[in-house]
């Protein structure tokens, strides 16, 4: 198994805390010369570079949120002069108002690096042809997959996202064996290609780079078995980068963090107290080597856990566990916490049940109701209501089961909820409306 860069991503111990001590203090001095926002932060907390003398001392340094790059919108945290940006892009505005993140050249060199990292782990080598069905954008995921993917020397076709048909279209043409796209899209694609009677396992697909969303084990299998390939999971965020922070190695036991460029904390999301190992909470991650924003302690809101133990690959690198989600996702139903990937890990626990689905809450008479909207299978859907509200009932055992919430679950036919050609909408939140 090929690693792109050995001697970074076998670094560890005391090794990789000295280079990543240097690099914290030298970000450290870079933003306080820049007079960038985070400055007064640190003078607010009466802490300057030369305090932090031991990597464990990043924990001293106050938190930066999304809300930062808000109040300084659009490129108020920039720690470089305005002419050294060779290039923008902006967060997708899911949670909020959009934020725009900026590049110097060699913030680009440095991401397509740290993209070809991923790729290596995930099997990808010079001979592959690689389709990218993220959009094309503001959006990091098409331009840093494509940067990255050249780098490795993959043939790179830039399709974007959607037109099914174009997308099918190319891999037969051009011979694709590595797609690029969200995990619901990749789902999409192998619904769409085998209802066109496209076969999957004829063509030279071998290797999926899945991201942008949290998608759960059971989707993994279903979009392998769909589409005939190895799925693996990449991550990343676009205050941070975008794609790039992490990605699994062919083990698939964890996403291989580049520690060289980012130290990855895990946090109590409520007291904001540092977790060890092995422990879920949520990620913060401190950029180290970037130019134009660089980010301290920014708290990323995805919840997951780090490994350190050597991965069977070879790499050193800590690794984090698939996100289960972000802590806004998360619901909160009479009392207990729900994620919507442990509604997804459930359902696809049941036999006939299709990974298709949307979480409704609603509150009537102060009492929060979930409901459960999900397609089946052909085999199972019937005009027959009463078997159908028999296995409706048998989902809502299983939901009551595993997640510990009654939900009420409605099935639906084969192919009838909305399909996404980018990140899944999972929740229409009527408590909000
Ligand atoms: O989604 C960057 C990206 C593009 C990552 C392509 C991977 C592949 P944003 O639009 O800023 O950037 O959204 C970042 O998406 O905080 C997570 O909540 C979620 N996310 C990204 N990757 C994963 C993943 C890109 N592999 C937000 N698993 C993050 C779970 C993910 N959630």
């Amino acid at each position: 198994m090929r690693i792109w860069d050995e001697e970074m991503e076998t670094l560890a111990g005391l090794e990789l805390e000295a280079l990543q001590l240097e690099r914290l203090r030298a970000t450290l001095r870079r933003i306080r010369e820049s007079g960038a926002p985070y400055s007064s932060k640190m003078e607010e907390a009466g802490l300057s570079p030369d305090d932090i003398r031991s990597i464990r001392d990043v924990s001293r340094l106050p938190f930066s949120r999304k809300a930062d790059f808000r109040a300084s919108y659009p490129l108020g945290m920039l720690a470089v002069p305005r002419r050294d940006v060779v290039r923008v892009h902006a967060s997708s505005g899911t949670t909020g108002s959009r934020t725009v993140v900026a590049y110097t050249a060699t913030d680009l060199e440095t991401w397509s690096e740290l993209v070809a990292r991923f790729a290596t782990a995930a099997g990808v080598v010079a001979d592959d042809v690689a389709q990218i069905s993220f959009t094309y954008g503001l959006f990091t995921g098409g331009f840093g997959l494509h940067y990255g993917l050249e780098k490795v020397g993959a043939m790179v076709i830039p399709a974007s996202g959607g037109n099914t048909e174009l997308q099918l279209g190319l891999m037969t043409d051009l011979g694709t064996t590595v797609l690029v796209a969200t995990p619901t899209y990749a789902l999409h694609l192998a619904e769409e290609g085998s209802a066109l009677g496209f076969d999957f396992e004829a063509c030279g697909l071998r290797v999926g780079l899945f991201g942008a969303e949290p998608w759960s084990e059971g989707i993994r299998r279903r979009i392998e078995e769909g589409l005939c390939i190895s799925a693996t999971d990449n991550y990343g965020l676009s205050e941070v980068v975008g794609p790039g922070v992490s990605g699994e190695c062919e083990m698939k036991n964890g996403l291989h963090v580049s520690e060289d460029h980012f130290l990855a904390e895990v946090v109590d999301p409520v007291t904001g107290e540092p977790l060890p190992d092995g422990r879920q909470g949520e990620l913060v991650l401190t950029t180290l080597t970037r130019e134009a924003m660089p980010v301290v302690r920014f708290r990323t809101g995805d919840l997951t856990s780090l490994d350190r133990e050597p991965c069977g690959c070879g790499r050193r690198s800590a690794r984090m566990s698939k996100v289960l989600g972000r802590s806004d996702d998360m619901l909160i139903i009479r009392g207990v916490n729900v994620y919507p990937t442990q509604v997804e890990k459930a359902l696809l626990e049941v036999e006939g049940i299709e990974p298709h689905y949307l979480i409704v809450v609603d509150r009537k008479a102060e009492l929060d109701r979930l409901e459960v909207l999900v397609e089946v299978s052909e085999g199972v859907f019937s005009d027959d209501t009463r078997a159908m509200r028999q296995f409706a009932g048998r989902v809502e055992y299983h939901l009551k089961k595993v997640l510990n919430v009654r939900a009420r679950v409605s099935l639906k036919e084969p192919h009838s909820l909305e399909r996404s050609q980018g990140k899944a909408k999972r929740i229409i939140d009527k408590r909000e409306l």
